[in-house]
């Protein structure tokens, strides 16, 4: 699928809408979710222009796949649930109801997870 320079994430990445910045670096901007699901539920993107997982790790280089990860983590560190635990989740095309067609991670956290990995 095409990437669309204007999806809401992109638009963010200029600058163009606001957010509520987390932590970035030279790959990676992280921002709190607008509609968030747990007391800690964050948005870690790529700043390339990248759909899926597969579109990210097809076109960007082992920097930028690198840089994204740490930041994950980074993120993770500041929001402060390294210690007690977070999920990260990736939702990738159709079937995993992605809503937003640029590449992202949730870290979910700050309260106890369900055991369940999935709930339909
Ligand atoms: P999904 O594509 O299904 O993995 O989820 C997209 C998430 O993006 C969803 O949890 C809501 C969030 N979201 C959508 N629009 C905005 C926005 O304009 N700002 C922020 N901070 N989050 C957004």
């Amino acid at each position: 699928m095409a990437y669309d320079p204007n999806n809401i994430f992109a638009r963010i990445l200029r600058g163009e809408l606001p957010c509520q910045k987390v932590y970035e670096n030279d790959h990676a901007l992280a921002f709190n979710d607008i509609n968030p699901l747990m007391p800690v539920h964050i948005l870690v993107i790529p700043k390339g222009p990248y759909v899926t997982l597969a579109d990210m790790t097809a076109k960007a280089t082992a920097e930028e796949i690198a840089g994204f990860l740490a930041a994950v983590a980074e993120t993770a560190r500041l929001a402060g649930v390294e210690d007690e635990g977070y999920r990260i989740v990736g939702n990738n095309g159709r079937h995993a109801n992605q809503e937003v067609l640029h590449f992202h991670v949730h870290i979910f956290g700050g309260r106890q997870i369900g055991g369940r990995m999935i709930k339909s």
